[in-house]
């Protein structure tokens, strides 16, 4: 970092904050508004929650000269995505008690709630910890949730690498009792007593950190769009290390090509006893060569591209005391669930239920009740929104079978929608600028027609929507990708690995629906007549010259040109 440019606002907010506490605790108890003071807002995401207002209500009440409808967003701290049954209940207590009804599962394997009142912050977080879950560092310049395959039909591989994301997640969790003292109403700490952040640092890291670990040939978490990865290595079917990727990331800005999203770079392997040190190491590299001046140019991803990936590399290794390895072979299949039953040698079975873009409410939400309160097995968030009813004995299959028939739970869908994601976006995202979660699955109706026309219903093809450049479905890694330009316009990216290890690439700018359709039917068509055995959509646009390979983040934009519109 340039140590002549000054530091962004939030570093002074950070440093200022007492470990994060602010003036949040007063903030709540003022009654005449809904609102927290703008700087305890930010604050309040290392806390795990973000004011937001209705953008549905906004235009109404500001007529109206009324303050905006203030509301929470709050998302859960659940390290590698499980959950017991009776936590699964809790938390549809307090989306129904304390939130606006649905509880929205996220591309890392959390919950969020939405439309909290200020009032209803304090009593979400007790209920959360009641049951042994916290919000914790779900969002801000932290370690966010840590990520992990989902593999209960692998028991013994997937709860190594699920003990191990929640062992990083404790490890580089911030230190300070702010939260327990806020939320919890915990004894603030006597006068003398100095905290400390070892890790992180009192000012935090510049920006947000994710790490994933991936069970090959399993890469359902995107393991390269995080800061930082690990890929378990098998040999004879146990894990003999992970191979550690770095620098991905997925968020930019339109019309800012110094921006751009990247895919992690794999820099060596090392033993699963010195994972923790590898991470606390590679968090310490970011924290301190970290870019603290601009906030669009502060994550991991830019610290290489500016230093160059043997040097980041390198310092990493100056700081271990085991130094890293060279890279294991390894290979990915797919980034999917495998939604519907999945039977295990151990007479388990596991379902995994698709829930369209990850909410829950109304009917699915009671079916989800009803096989939650038989207190059968375990629910898994997986990191494509989806949710794995997990571990269920044969016994208890037809039980099961039974609700998900009754509640529409096992319905078939096309291979397009399985494979889909879509961002939250409008009505709560503050920085949403066109519809998501609300829009693409009418776009999936109008594609699957398509795809049926030429025979490709059951082909699972990626695709993936945000309502803005932000990337938190991940489009710049899905087969076909939507980005939010303005409301109803998106741009149309293709290219993309089926598997998640390369990026796609701008196909054609500012489509409506119509022009969506209409861009992606003739390509479907000529896919579905010239592929090669086994040949996949994002593989076969790259060989048929519709789009350029994208390398990575330096040439994601190498597009931006004529041939794609102005
Ligand atoms: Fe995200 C900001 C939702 C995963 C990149 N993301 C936001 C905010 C908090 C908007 C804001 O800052 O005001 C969104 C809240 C919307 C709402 O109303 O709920 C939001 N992000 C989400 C979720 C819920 C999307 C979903 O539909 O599941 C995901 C929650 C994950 C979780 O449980 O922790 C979510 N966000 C991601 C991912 C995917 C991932 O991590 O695997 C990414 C891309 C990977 C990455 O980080 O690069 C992602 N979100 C962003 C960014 C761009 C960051 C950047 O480096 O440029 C922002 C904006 C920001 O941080 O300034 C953002
Ligand atoms: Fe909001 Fe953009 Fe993220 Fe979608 S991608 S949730 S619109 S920040």
């Amino acid at each position: 970092m340039d140590a002549d440019r000054p530091l962004s606002a939030n570093e002074g907010l950070k440093e200022r904050s007492n470990f994060l506490r602010g003036t949040i605790a007063e903030g709540l108890t003022r009654v005449e508004t809904g609102a927290l003071a703008d700087d305890d807002t930010q604050l309040t995401k290392f806390h795990g929650f973000y004011m937001q207002d209705d953008r549905d209500l906004r235009a109404e009440r500001g007529k109206q000269r009324m303050e905006k409808a203030f509301i929470y967003m709050v998302r859960m701290r659940c390290p590698g995505g499980i959950l017991k049954p009776a936590q699964w209940l809790q938390l549809e207590k307090m989306a129904r008690e304390r939130g606006n009804g649905s509880i929205r599962l996220t591309t890392r394997e959390t919950v969020q709630f939405h439309g909290i009142l200020k009032s209803n912050l304090q009593p979400l977080m007790q209920g959360l910890n009641a049951v042994s879950l916290d919000t914790i560092a779900a969002c801000g310049d932290v370690n966010r949730n840590v990520i992990a395959s989902l593999d209960p039909w692998r028991p013994v591989l997937h709860a190594e690498i699920s003990g191990l994301a929640r062992r990083l997640s404790a490890h580089l969790l911030p230190k300070t009792r702010a939260w327990h003292e806020i939320w919890l109403g915990a004894e603030k700490l006597a006068g003398g007593v100095v905290e400390d952040e070892p890790i992180l640092g009192r000012t935090y890291l510049p920006r947000k950190f994710k790490i994933a670990i991936a069970l090959p040939p399993n890469n359902d978490i995107d393991v390269f769009a995080h800061d930082l990865g690990f890929i378990a290595i098998l040999n004879e079917g146990k894990i003999v290390g992970y191979n550690v990727s770095v620098g991905g990331g997925m968020g930019m800005t339109h019309g800012e090509p110094e921006t751009y999203p990247r895919i992690g770079d794999v820099i060596g392997f090392c033993k699963p006893e010195d994972v923790i040190d590898v991470a606390e190491k590679a968090v310490t590299v970011q924290r301190d060569y970290g870019d603290r001046s601009n906030r669009k140019h502060a994550r991991v991803k830019y610290t290489i591209d500016d230093m160059g990936l043997d040097r980041f590399a390198g310092l990493i290794n100056e700081r271990l005391t085991v130094k890293l390895e060279p890279a294991r072979d390894y290979s990915f299949t797919s980034t999917g669930d495998r939604i519907g039953w999945v039977h295990g040698d151990d007479g388990l079975s596991h379902f995994t239920v698709f829930i369209e873009n990850g909410r829950v409410r109304g009917q699915m939400m009671a079916g989800l009740h009803a096989i939650a309160a038989l207190d059968i097995g375990r629910f898994m968030m997986t990191a494509n929104q989806n949710l794995i009813l997990a571990d269920i004995p044969a016994a208890s299959r037809p039980q099961i079978e039974a609700l998900l028939a009754e509640h529409a739970l096992d319905r078939p869908h096309s291979g397009l929608r399985r494979s889909s994601m879509a961002c939250v976006a409008l009505p709560t995202c503050g920085l949403a600028l066109a519809e998501s979660e609300r829009y693409l699955p009418d776009l999936i109706d109008r594609l699957d027609d398509e795809l049926d026309r030429f025979g490709l219903r059951e082909d699972e093809i990626t695709i993936r929507m945000t309502g803005c450049p932000n990337g938190c479905a991940r489009p710049y890694v899905s087969e076909i990708g939507l980005v939010g330009r303005t409301p109803g316009i998106y741009n149309l990216y293709i290219g993309g690995a089926h598997e998640g290890v390369r990026m796609n690439k701008l196909h054609r700018r500012d489509l409506d629906g119509d022009g969506i359709v209409a861009a992606l039917s003739p390509l479907f068509e000529s896919y579905a007549k010239e592929r090669t055995q086994g040949e996949r959509f994002g593989d076969f646009v790259i060989r048929a010259g519709v789009v350029k390979p994208t390398v990575n983040g330096l040439d994601f934009h190498e597009n931006l040109s004529a041939d794609v519109g102005s």
